[in-house]
């Protein structure tokens, strides 16, 4: 959950494998994922929870013949047909669920209202953070409502900024967005990546700094890769897919696989480029690259799914021009723990590690001898504190970020001796992201919370005795907003399991607990941390319904290191359900809220976690949210970088495996309601045409076969609607636009299928 603050992404030396941030998990840094324009005029009933209506649902063609021998148990997947996303069927039943869902959500005098309110509140400045490359800082600002950050330079802190690229120029609508931006060392060069309609596959190109023209070149089949810059300043590396057969731009559900890792030398065409590593026996591998500070050492770190990684090195110096492919070294060999490179002194590299250390350590391994047994401690794990990110500033000290019950903690140690320097003070909240370098003593670093929109700090290790110095902050255009108005809480409640879960709580502040609408939101898996942070939609729900907001740290997360995720991932998942639906029981039960008036909401991840509790705990929820949500477990490892995701999931090949995902499969698990306490909460389903994270096909298949199952039921008031966006995709580099009328869209639908008794607008 880190803001736009985190929007350049300056941390390490380029691979980011261990943990993955940033663009990775756009779907957190903005929970509310928008769409394209809506032109239906249709006039809808006002409050959907009082005013039932029935459905006609488009009918889902089942193909009675599709059907899957998985270990001895035969599955029907009669909507097959969906997965097609060219297929002219397809496109005709996106449309018939857009003609009901479209309607739905807009055509009512809320939908306009909250729209007006929400574009105001969303209207102030937002700033990231400034990084130095060469002679200029960098930042990005978006002054409001702008459809894209702009990304500035400065020659000083304090002069005036010009516009360096502002990608709102490239096209009309704000669907291509900067994903992706690295300078050469010597600041005189830029690469970045743009990727079109919030797909992953990304187009390098490369400017010239001092006359801010582009090079000619344009880098294509690009997706999951870093680019780092070797320090003569000449090119840099990055990964690239094969050519496919037909489309490449998001829409497709082409496999990613055989990446390939390649040198590209600026101002030459990229069919110039030297192919520097690849591993054709190992398909699904992809190869994260960093060049260490020093410039001797290009460091490869490959990651098959999405934990774990192993690390080849080469020796630049060595090699001399890069014409070839990388006489590459071994460093870690096995796939069994996460290895981040913080920075190195000669041989000697520093990584952060969760190997024998579930709360990750930093260690050094000396690369002429990098047995196990010859590694030592730097800074030795913490019993509690989860260390969440490392990096090297200033020569030689270490920046370390904590986390301590889900709350950042920043701390400076020595990395000669790794004694602690000194501690930062940091309020209640988020270390959004962090800017600085070896060679610099400057550091700049974000805040964010609940509450907080954003401060930047400013610290200069040159200054030792100096406290760090507010820089920025960002501040809400309206008059009306005030911090004190509102109350964040932070309560352990009890799972089923007896686990003892965090949950964020924030309301208006009163003394008295009450029922209100409340807005519960998760996301449980691959060790992703849901840490507080700044959201306009989420104060709205607060302001307009008198509502609460729930963020429930449930197991499969990072919040306390890798046993957390490990409880809840592989055969461990339905802990994650339990955990979620134990937070909605533990908020009835202290007055926060009631089961009317409960809304859950995930995406991607969290939108299996929807899937699962709505057909799990049906009468725990008045509705559901699931925004491009993984739905089908017996299929997901078929689709783009769908494979990746079995160090969560586990594979449906293996027998365990695929007991364990029929068990809690949202496609494979709805049921037609027979009596009041099987009746599906109201269930807004997401999803995009461009999004090649979690393909469309998930939510279309989990939307029909839901549909069916509730045409058969007396019981069955509230309704399942399907809105698939377009010119979408999971959710980085979302124009303001589109979030702004997603969200629209959300808030509308939570105040019909809630039982709203307040509405502010
Ligand atoms: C991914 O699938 C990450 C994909 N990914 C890389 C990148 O492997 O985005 C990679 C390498 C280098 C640069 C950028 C990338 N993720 C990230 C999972 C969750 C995650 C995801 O998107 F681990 F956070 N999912 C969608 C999991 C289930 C639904």
């Amino acid at each position: 959950m880190k803001s736009i603050i985190r929007a350049a992404s300056p941390r390490l030396i380029g691979i980011a494998h261990g943990k993955l941030k940033g663009n990775n998990v756009a779907f957190l840094i903005n929970r509310n994922f928008v769409h394209s324009y809506s032109t239906s005029t249709k006039p809808l009933a006002t409050n959907f929870a009082k005013n039932m209506v029935s459905y006609d649902y488009p009918e889902a063609r089942k193909d009675e013949t599709i059907e899957e021998d998985f270990h001895g148990t035969k599955v029907k997947d009669v909507y097959r047909w969906l997965e097609d996303p060219d297929a002219a069927e397809t496109q005709a039943y996106v449309d018939a669920q857009n003609k009901i869902s479209q309607p739905f959500l807009e055509n009512c005098e809320q939908w306009q209202k909250i729209n007006t309110k929400l574009t105001k509140l969303w209207n102030y400045p937002k700033y990231g953070i400034p990084a130095k490359h060469g002679d200029f800082y960098y930042f990005h600002k978006n002054s409001g409502l702008q459809n894209q950050s702009v990304l500035y330079q400065q020659e000083t802190l304090s002069s005036e900024p010009k516009v360096f690229l502002d990608p709102n120029a490239l096209s009309a609508d704000g669907t291509i967005a900067l994903s992706q931006t690295s300078f050469s060392d010597d600041g005189k060069y830029f690469a970045y990546g743009l990727s079109e309609s919030g797909s992953d596959w990304i187009k390098i190109k490369t400017r010239d700094v001092a006359t801010c023209k582009d090079f000619d070149e344009v880098l294509e089949k690009v997706k999951f890769s870093s680019i780092a810059w070797t320090k003569d300043n000449k090119g840099f590396f990055y990964g690239r897919y094969p050519d496919q057969a037909g489309k490449t731009d998001g829409s497709e559900t082409q496999q990613n696989e055989n990446q390939k890792l390649y040198y590209h030398r600026i101002g030459e065409p990229q069919e110039k480029d030297v192919l520097c590593a690849e591993f054709p026996e190992q398909p699904s591998w992809r190869i994260g690259s960093g060049v260490t500070d020093c410039g001797k050492y290009v460091i490869l770190s490959i990651v098959k799914d999405c934990r774990d990684n192993i690390l080849y090195y080469a020796d630049l110096e060595k090699a001399g021009e890069i014409k070839s492919k990388l006489e590459i070294h071994e460093i870690i060999t096995k796939f069994e723990s996460d290895y981040d490179v913080i920075t190195n002194t000669g041989s000697k590299i520093f990584l952060r590690t969760n190997k024998n250390a579930p709360n990750y350590r930093v260690i050094c391994i000396d690369l002429e001898n990098p047995a196990e047994e010859n590694w030592t401690t730097l800074i030795p794990e913490h019993e509690k504190d989860v260390l969440d990110s490392v990096m090297c500033v200033d020569g030689n000290k270490l920046l370390l970020e904590y986390i301590r019950d889900v709350k950042s903690v920043l701390q400076a140690h020595s990395l000669e001796t790794g004694e602690l320097i000194r501690k930062f003070d940091i309020d209640i909240g988020t270390i959004g992201s962090i800017s600085g370098e070896k060679k610099y003593s400057e550091i700049f670093y974000s805040f964010t919370s609940f509450l907080t929109p954003g401060k930047i700090y400013r610290f200069d290790f040159a200054k030792p005795n100096e406290e760090p110095t507010l820089f920025r902050e960002i501040k809400l255009n309206l008059e009306g907003f005030n911090s004190n108005d509102y109350k964040v809480e932070q309560k352990f409640y009890p799972s089923k399991d007896g686990t003892k879960v965090p949950m964020f709580i924030i309301r208006k502040n009163k003394e008295t607990v009450e029922p209100r609408p409340c807005l519960l939101y998760g996301y449980g898996g691959f060790n992703i941390s849901i840490q507080p942070s700044f959201g306009i939609v989420g104060l709205m729900f607060i302001d307009t319904f008198d509502g609460v907001l729930a963020y429930p740290n449930i197991r499969g997360g990072g919040e306390y290191g890798e046993k957390w995720h490990n409880s809840g991932r592989l055969l461990n998942k339905q802990n994650v359900f339990d955990d979620f639906q134990a937070s909605a029981e533990y908020l009835i039960e202290n007055n926060y809220t009631s089961k009317d008036r409960i809304v859950i909401q995930g995406g991607s991840n969290g939108g299996l976690l929807v899937g699962a509790c709505i057909n799990q705990r049906p009468d725990l929820f008045a509705a559901a949210v699931a925004q491009v949500g993984v739905m089908d477990m017996l299929r997901f490892h078929k689709f783009t970088i769908g494979h990746a995701w079995c160090s969560d999931y586990g594979n449906p090949s293996e027998k365990e495996h695929f007991d364990n995902l029929l068990k809690y499969s949202p496609l494979h698990n709805v049921h037609t309601p027979k009596d009041a306490n099987e009746e599906y909460p109201s269930t807004l389903i997401q999803t995009a045409d461009h999004d090649d994270r979690v393909s469309p096909l998930h939510s279309l298949k989990f939307a029909a076969a839901l549909q069916e199952a509730v045409k058969k039921s007396d019981i069955q008031k509230k309704p399942i609607l399907l809105r698939v966006y377009s010119k979408a995709g999971h959710g980085a580099g979302k124009p303001t636009t589109k979030r702004i009328e997603e969200a629209t869209d959300i808030l509308t639908f939570m105040y019909k299928s809630l039982n709203v008794d307040t509405i502010n607008l």
